[in-house]
């Protein structure tokens, strides 16, 4: 079970410095998160859109710009296309969204002739740091990028999240498939989709984790909810990730987090040829960071 995410921090701090191409870093949000990594070694930020507009922020919010790469591209979705160009061209080594929106940025990432297609399915994770659980980290997905997805793409979605926890450095995840119960309802899909991923996954179709479920979330998380239901489980209370059955349940169980219990978070796209790192204007400057140093890191893995 990990606890805190500094730990990344430090990784990305002690590997290769990676290049960090940023489209349209227009708010401050971002682009505060950007010098900041810059400025701790983290990441090379590469800077695309209208400069003269980047600049101007900058001197407004008193952000140290020096040393960052400015490449001109005043139109939203020319920055973004030549954005994602430079990843797919190996110029830079990961991405990251600015002042654009979400599925504009996906759209030009999932382009056939120039985006960052790989065969496989691109999904979100993202890790979160909950303080009321001794700052236990548990990751979630998809709360960002697949809306419904069926079992083919909840198997992409962990075979992505496995990928990412071997290369943090947790070798066998425990994952929650997570429903309403933690028994099999023929009328509740999500349920049944949970033990066919648990049996997958017992019968060495999905390697590289452990996988149980379905759970309710407080089983999945809690020991003791799980003893009180009687519930026998390597991973029930000590889950490190939990799929959940649709972005909405995702995102909802995210944004509590994040703001209803004080949390930090570190957030990206997998499955793509580089990782991409897509926060939202109201995470905090620390989850952005977190969430550069994790892209960079999955960055230098590969
Ligand atoms: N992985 C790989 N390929 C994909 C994926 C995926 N997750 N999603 C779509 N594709 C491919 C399809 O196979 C197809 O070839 C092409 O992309 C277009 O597919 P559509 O028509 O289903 O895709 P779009 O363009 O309508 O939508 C794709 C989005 C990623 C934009 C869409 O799924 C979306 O808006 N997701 C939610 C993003 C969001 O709003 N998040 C906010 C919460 S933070």
């Amino acid at each position: 079970m990990m606890h805190d995410l500094d730990f990344l921090l430090e990784k990305c701090q002690a590997g290769k410095r990676m290049n960090l191409a940023v489209a349209c870093p227009y708010g401050d949000d971002v682009l505060g998160a950007v010098c900041e990594a810059h400025g701790r070694g983290l990441v090379n930020g590469i800077l695309i859109g209208d400069s003269e507009q980047i600049k101007k922020k900058a001197q407004e919010h008193h952000f140290d710009i020096e040393g960052l790469t400015f490449v001109e591209e005043k139109d939203d979705y020319s920055a973004t296309e030549k954005a994602v160009q430079m990843v797919s061209s190996q110029e830079a080594d990961l991405l990251m969204k600015g002042l654009v929106k979400t599925a504009v940025l996906l759209r030009a990432v999932l382009n056939k002739e120039w985006g960052l297609r790989t065969g496989s399915l691109l999904s979100h994770l993202f890790l979160f740091e909950i303080p009321l659980l001794n700052r236990r980290i548990i990751g979630l997905s998809d709360g960002g990028m697949n809306m419904y997805p069926d079992l083919n793409a909840k198997v992409g979605i962990i075979e992505n999240a496995v990928e990412c926890y071997h290369k943090i450095g947790v070798d066998n995840p425990l994952i929650a498939a997570l429903g309403a119960v933690e028994v099999v309802n023929p009328d509740m899909p999500a349920t049944l989709d949970a033990a066919a991923l648990t049996l997958m996954n017992s019968r060495s179709q999905i390697k590289g984790c452990t996988i149980d479920g379905p759970f309710a979330l407080d089983n999945a998380i809690s020991e003791e909810a799980a003893q009180i239901k009687g519930i026998e489980s390597p991973v029930a209370g000590k889950a490190d990730m939990l799929l959940v059955p649709t972005i909405e349940s995702g995102n909802l169980i995210g944004k509590v987090l994040l703001y209803m219990t004080g949390g930090r978070g570190a957030g990206v796209i997998l499955g793509a040829r580089k990782p991409i790192v897509l926060t939202s204007r109201f995470d905090s400057m620390e989850t952005k960071l977190l969430s550069i140093a994790l892209g960079a890191v999955v960055a230098s893995k590969e």
